[in-house]
């Protein structure tokens, strides 16, 4: 959370739910009125949905014909919250209408179905076309945060969803294809240090300087 990478064009994620929305709109509206064929894509949690700024996001967007891609991870909860007590609608996709923009629900469990999806929807966005939200329902395997109980679902239900691990799917359907277990086994392995060096990194790194801490703020004090 909270990772910032302008040199990748990562514009920073926040912890204020949806509030990534409005920014991937204005950033969308810069790439149309400057003419770059760039593309913004947000992506936000099922919660996101029911905050305001969602919906002051996805109709401007769409009045706009802005070049965004609004993509839902529907994980069924927000934090201990399930979607059922969120909203009395089964497809978050459906709110798309509301605002006049295409809204589309894809196995987000399926690494290749979710490829496909996001890149009609970017591509529509490229050709002029305006705004799409994808809602892509999954699970979170984890709890919210450290030290959750879980006490508000079943280890039934998510034992279910842990045989439908979205990694494993993909790694099976590989060796079904023919790939060679050597070579996956050497991406994994490559992957592993990648993240095992980054780990490092950042444990070997100083404290912030305490007089860092107003640095980069939207307004500082003189
Ligand atoms: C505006 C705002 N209200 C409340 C919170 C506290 N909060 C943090 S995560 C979360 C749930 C978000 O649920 P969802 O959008 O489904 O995202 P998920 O974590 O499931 O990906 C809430 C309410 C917050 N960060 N921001
Ligand atoms: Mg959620």
């Amino acid at each position: 959370m909270l990772l910032t990478d302008l040199s990748v064009g990562n514009l920073g994620a926040t912890g204020i739910v949806a509030a990534g929305l409005p920014i991937a709109v204005g950033a969308a509206l810069s790439a149309k009125l400057s003419r770059q064929s760039k593309v913004a894509i947000t992506f936000f949690g099922d919660g996101a949905t029911n905050q305001g700024a969602f919906h002051e996001a996805l109709n401007l967007a769409a009045v706009w014909k802005a070049p965004c891609v609004f993509f839902c991870e529907n994980n069924q909860y927000a934090e201990m919250t399930p979607i059922s007590k969120e909203v009395a609608i089964v497809s978050l996709a459906e709110r798309a209408c509301a605002y006049g923009l295409p809204g589309v629900t894809v196995d987000g469990n399926d690494v290749e179905e979710v490829f496909k999806v996001t890149l009609e929807a970017v591509q529509r966005a490229r050709e002029g076309d305006g705004p799409t939200l994808i809602e892509a329902i999954t699970y979170r395997l984890s709890g919210h945060m450290y030290g959750d109980p879980e006490t508000y679902r079943s280890k039934d239900e998510v034992q279910k969803w842990r045989e439908r691990d979205p990694l494993a799917i993909a790694r099976n359907r590989l060796i079904e294809r023919g790939t060679p277990i050597d070579l996956i086994a050497a991406v994994e392995k490559q992957v592993d240090a990648e993240i095992q060096e980054a780990v490092q990194r950042a444990r070997s790194s100083p404290e912030p300087d305490p007089e860092e801490a107003e640095l980069y703020v939207y307004a500082r004090p003189a």
